[in-house]
C-alpha cells in the first residue's frame, strides 16, 4: 500500500500537522461526515473525521482516562452515565470499568463512527457488547432536552466546536444537561486547547456557571490534538470537581488520584482566565 503525507487541517487551529509514512486503510463518507482510518509507523491506527484527527492507537487511553475518570471519582455513586458522542468507543470503555455504573446511554449522532470503530478499533469498541449499554442514534443535543432518566454524570466526547459539534458548546445546551443531572450531578466536557483557544475555553467556563453553581477547568497534554496542551472543562452542582471522593479501584495506564489532583490549573491562572486577564 503506497503511503503519503497525511496533512491535517483542522479549522479550529492556526497549524497544519504532518504525518508522513501514513498509509489509508478505509474511507467512507457518511450522511455526516468523511471518516479515514490511516495508519501511521508511530502513532499505529488513527481515525480522522473530516480529516481531522480524532484519535490514535498510541495516544489515545490519555485523552479517554482523563474525559472519563475525573468525574467518575468525583460522583459518589455514578449509576447513570450519558455520553454524547464518543462513537468510537474509548470513553465508553473507560465508563464501563466502573462496577457502580448501572446503565450507559451513548448519543452518536453518525452510527457509520460507531461501526468503523468495531471493524479497525476492536481495543476501543469492545464496550457496545455491554449489557448495561444504550446506543441512540440521534441528536444529543435534542436529547437532553427530553431525557429518558435523569443522569449522575454526564459527558461530551465532540469533535472541534465547528458545524454540527457548535451546539454542544453553547449555554442553551448547558443549561438543557444541568436539568437532566440529578441533584449531585456532574457534566465533564472536551473543550479544545489552552494555546490555541484560550478565549474560547474561558468563554465554555462562563456558560457553564451560568447554570452550575461549580465549574473547573484540568488540562492534559495530548500530542496529536492541535494546541497539544488540552482542557476538559467540568461542571458540578454538589461536589469539588478538584477532589476525588471515591479511592480509584479501576485499571488504569495513566489516570491516578495524584494525576487527578495535579490537572487542574492553579486557581491564580484559573481566576484570570475566566475574567479575560491571561494573555497568550
Ligand atoms: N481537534 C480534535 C479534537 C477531538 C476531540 N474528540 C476526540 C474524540 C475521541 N473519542
Amino acid at each position: 500500500m503506497p503511503s503519503f503525507d497525511f496533512r491535517e487541517k483542522d479549522p479550529f487551529s492556526p497549524i497544519v500537522y504532518s504525518y508522513p509514512g501514513t498509509t489509508l486503510l478505509h474511507q467512507e463518507r457518511t450522511p455526516y461526515q468523511e471518516i479515514a482510518v490511516l495508519q501511521h509507523p508511530h502513532f499505529g491506527k488513527m481515525m480522522a473525521l473530516d480529516g481531522v484527527i480524532q484519535l490514535t492507537e498510541r495516544d489515545e487511553f490519555f485523552y479517554h482516562e482523563m474525559l472519563v475518570h475525573p468525574a467518575l471519582h468525583v460522583h459518589p455513586s455514578p449509576r447513570q452515565v450519558l455520553i454524547i458522542g464518543g462513537g468510537d468507543g474509548g470513553t465508553l470503555r473507560e465508563v464501563l470499568k466502573h462496577p457502580e455504573v448501572q446503565a450507559v446511554t451513548l448519543v452518536e449522532i453518525d452510527g457509520g463512527v460507531i461501526e468503523v470503530s468495531k471493524r479497525f478499533f476492536p481495543g476501543l469498541s469492545q464496550g457496545f457488547a455491554d449489557p448495561r449499554v444504550k446506543v441512540l442514534l440521534d441528536d444529543g443535543a435534542k436529547v437532553v432536552r427530553d431525557p429518558p432518566v435523569r443522569y449522575d454524570v454526564a459527558i461530551v466526547d465532540s469533535t472541534d466546536p465547528v458545524g454540527a459539534a457548535e451546539v454542544l458548546f453553547s449555554a442553551e445546551f448547558y443549561g438543557a444537561v444541568a436539568d437532566a443531572l440529578t441533584p449531585q450531578g456532574i457534566l465533564v466536557t472536551q473543550s479544545e486547547s489552552l494555546l490555541f483557544h484560550l478565549s474560547f475555553v474561558a468563554e465554555v467556563q462562563r456558560r457553564l456557571k451560568h447554570h452550575f453553581p461549580i465549574a473547573d477547568c484540568y488540562t492534559q497534554p495530548l500530542a496529536t490534538y492541535a494546541g497539544n496542551w488540552w482542557t476538559f472543562s467540568i461542571a458540578s452542582k454538589t461536589h469539588s470537581p478538584r477532589r476525588p471522593v471515591r479511592a480509584q479501584k479501576v485499571p488504569t495506564r495513566y489516570y491516578s488520584s495524584a494525576v487527578h489532583r495535579k490537572a487542574f490549573l492553579p486557581r491564580s491562572i484559573y481566576r484570570r482566565m475566566v475574567a479575560g486577564k491571561l494573555d497568550w
